[in-house]
């Protein structure tokens, strides 16, 4: 038996995975969880350390870390980059000054090594607000179609209204576990799903 073979064995016993949540300060990772753990989202305020929550979706445990995003503590995020499967990158779809920072960031983070295999999935948050950037303006302000290096795939949502979040963890609870436990799925395939129209972009 291969080693890999081992290894998928193993985590298939327990079915867990480990996702990371990050992006700039108030992107709205905290509230996001918070809205899938069914809390109370009124006061939510800055992390300046970490939160860790546990999901269970489609019989996985989920094991989220959601770290602040302050310039300051950005230095941080490489202390939890180990035995990753996922990235959930959090933008603001309503700053618009921030949104090159952001892709920089983003950049930044792909090319750790630790973070190699890690899914990642990018919510459009906020998009209940007038004036949000739509997902073809974040696309191309995080300058999406450059990364060939991950499976990747961004949605629009909100988490004060829930809209687009249990559909997200869907996709990247199940690419995970296409890598994880099956071997049978795609890897590499980069989608873009849009609201009303839905286009399918395969890289
Ligand atoms: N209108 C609206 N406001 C949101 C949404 N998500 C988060 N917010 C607000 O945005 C602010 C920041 O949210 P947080 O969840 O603290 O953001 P964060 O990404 O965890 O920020 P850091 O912990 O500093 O990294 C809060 O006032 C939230 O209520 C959303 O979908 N819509
Ligand atoms: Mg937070």
């Amino acid at each position: 038996m291969g080693l890999l073979t081992i290894i998928r064995k193993n985590k298939a016993k327990s079915k867990e995975m480990r996702f990371l949540f990050l992006g700039l300060d108030n992107a709205g990772k905290t509230t996001i969880l918070k809205k899938l753990n069914e809390e109370d989202i009124q006061d939510v305020s800055p992390t300046l350390g970490f939160n860790i929550k546990t999901l269970i979706r489609d019989g996985y445990t989920l094991n989220i870390w959601d770290v602040g995003g302050q310039k300051t503590l950005r230095p941080y995020w490489r202390n939890y980059f180990e035995s990753t499967d996922a990235v959930v990158w959090v933008v603001d779809s309503c700053d618009r000054m921030r949104i090159r920072d952001c892709g920089e960031e983003l950049r930044g983070l792909l090319k750790e090594e630790r973070l190699a295999g890690a899914t990642l999935l990018i919510f459009a948050n906020k998009q209940d607000l007038v004036g949000s950037l739509s997902l073809e303006e974040i696309r191309d302000g995080l300058d999406l179609h450059s990364i060939k290096s991950h499976q990747w795939s961004i949605r629009p949502c909100s988490a004060h209204t829930g809209m687009g979040l249990e559909e997200g963890m869907q996709w990247v609870v199940k690419q995970v576990a296409g890598r994880l436990y099956w071997s049978g799925l795609n890897s590499h395939r980069s989608i873009i799903e849009i609201p009303t129209t839905t286009e399918i972009i395969t890289t």
